[in-house]
């Protein structure tokens, strides 16, 4: 698929994914939604791929919303018989299972946080503005915001942001626990890069096994959670990277994996 309001690249084990309309500041539009998904879908069948990065062109934005100027005119029965957005989560959130990071780089508003949020974490430059403001609009979050929002942040913090519309800076997204951590803006890119190529050097179905069981947490009571965690943790000390991991970590060498 040729795209047009995304760019891809590959650095070694690293897939890097811009979303690339400047001018809009980001806006997700249904064009960017199917690339994006498309974008996805590449890095998850490319087995020389490890670890994807996702951040925004420009200097302004990560993503400014769902595109309003769209959406507007799409009439509420289309909105639902089509079931809207159900298709990030689907495809994006539950299909991908190799890591990936968002790089926010500016607003990440609306669909924009939703987008972020749906990452296995998020690294925000100091500029990075986080909010759900729909409200404003009229309607409120669609894409997953108001659920991942208050699992991350709490009940009051999240309650407060969807009812107010504000915006959260990137150092109280840092203390509220919406982003791992918080880098200067020009180094941003370099620090997701980094971080995303030392992902892609472990082991690569370990990573897959330690994102599922993290990600259960979310999904499970804490019993269920913790027996999956076990198990999977036991079908990993049968994989021949298991064997290699402690071999090397005796013999003082780095690990050559083979995924298996
Ligand atoms: N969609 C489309 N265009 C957008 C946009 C968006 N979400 N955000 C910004 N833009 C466009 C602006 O219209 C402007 O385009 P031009 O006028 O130059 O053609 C350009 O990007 C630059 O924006 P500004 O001139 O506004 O830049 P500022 O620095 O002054 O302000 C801002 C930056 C991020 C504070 C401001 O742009 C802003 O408030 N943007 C909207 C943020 C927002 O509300 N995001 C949540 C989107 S809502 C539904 C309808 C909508 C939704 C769901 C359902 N139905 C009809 C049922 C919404 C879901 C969302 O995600």
């Amino acid at each position: 698929m040729a795209y047009e309001t995304i760019l891809t690249e590959t650095r070694d084990a690293v897939t890097l994914i811009t979303l690339n309309r400047p001018k809009a500041l980001n806006a997700l539009n249904s064009q960017v939604l199917e690339e994006l998904i498309d974008a996805f879908a590449t890095f998850e069948a490319d087995d020389s791929q490890r670890c994807a990065v996702l951040t925004g062109s420009g200097d302004k934005a990560f993503a400014a919303g769902a595109d309003i100027k769209e959406m507007s005119e799409k009439p509420a029965a289309d909105f639902y018989l089509q079931d809207f957005f159900a298709r990030w989560t689907s495809e994006i959130v539950k299909k991908v299972r190799k890591p990936w990071i968002a790089a926010v780089n500016g607003f990440a508003l609306g669909g924009g946080c939703e987008l972020a949020m749906m990452a296995d974490f998020i690294l925000a430059s100091e500029n990075a503005k986080f909010g759900q403001p729909e409200i404003k609009l009229g309607v409120a979050p669609g894409m997953g915001g108001s659920q991942r929002l208050t699992r991350a942040i709490g009940k009051s913090k999240s309650m407060e942001m969807c009812l107010t519309g504000r915006m959260m800076g990137a150092e109280e997204a840092e203390r509220a626990n919406l982003v791992a951590r918080v880098v200067a803006h020009d180094e941003l890119l370099d620090e997701a890069m980094k971080t995303a190529a030392t992902i892609a050097g472990m082991p690569p179905m370990a990573a897959i096994a330690n994102k599922e069981m993290v990600n259960a947490a979310f999904e499970t009571g804490l019993d269920q959670g913790i027996i999956f965690e076990r198990r999977l943790f036991q079908i990993l000390t049968a994989s021949e990277d298991k064997k290699e991991g402690m071999e090397a970590f005796i013999e003082k060498r780095e690990g050559n994996w083979k995924g298996r």
